[in-house]
């Protein structure tokens, strides 16, 4: 079984079932639809909710990521970039500062997702890892509105995500 512990800090996956979405909505055969709960935003095959409150990082992905199979959000594409970018524009009108599921804690320069999927996308971003202590993740950094390595110890608003459940 595939689990993933980032335990520089303290976390271990929470759902060993969030390292096998697809990043394409589920197509064919099937014919139950897939839903996100209210104030959720559907994005491909998973569910996005931008938290405003400011949390540490660990402290969004551990307790305030709602459920159980809820993590700080995994970005796998720049169309996932976006659809976050404005999800969280929608909320804060501004492209507001918010964690993602990012660190690089285990080892310098090696970034693993909270949620244990591949790190296979990467938006422009300052990862230089400024005292040598940024090891966590945050999107909309600086003007540019790019990814940036931050100190894990601040605080910021955070976007979740889960898998879209199946009804019917
Ligand atoms: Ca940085």
């Amino acid at each position: 079984k595939y689990k993933i512990t980032l335990s520089c800090l303290q976390i271990s996956m929470k759902c060993e079932t969030t390292a096998s979405f697809s990043t394409s909505p589920s197509s064919g055969t099937q014919k139950q639809s897939l839903s996100c709960h209210h104030g959720w935003t559907p994005y491909g095959s998973r569910c996005f909710l931008y938290v405003p409150a400011r949390l540490t990082w660990t402290s969004a992905e551990v307790n305030r990521c709602p459920d159980s199979c809820t993590n700080l959000a995994s970005v796998h594409s720049y169309s996932e970039h976006l659809a976050i970018q404005r999800m969280i524009a929608n909320v804060a009108h501004a492209n507001f500062p918010a964690w993602l599921g990012g660190s690089d804690c285990q080892r310098e320069g090696t970034w693993l997702w909270s949620d244990g999927t591949s790190f296979n996308y990467r938006y422009d971003g300052v990862f230089n890892n400024v005292g040598g202590n940024q090891h966590c993740l945050h999107m909309n950094f600086g003007s540019a509105n790019i990814w940036n390595d931050l100190q894990c110890s601040h605080t910021l608003p955070f976007v979740c995500a889960k898998k879209r459940r199946t009804y019917g």
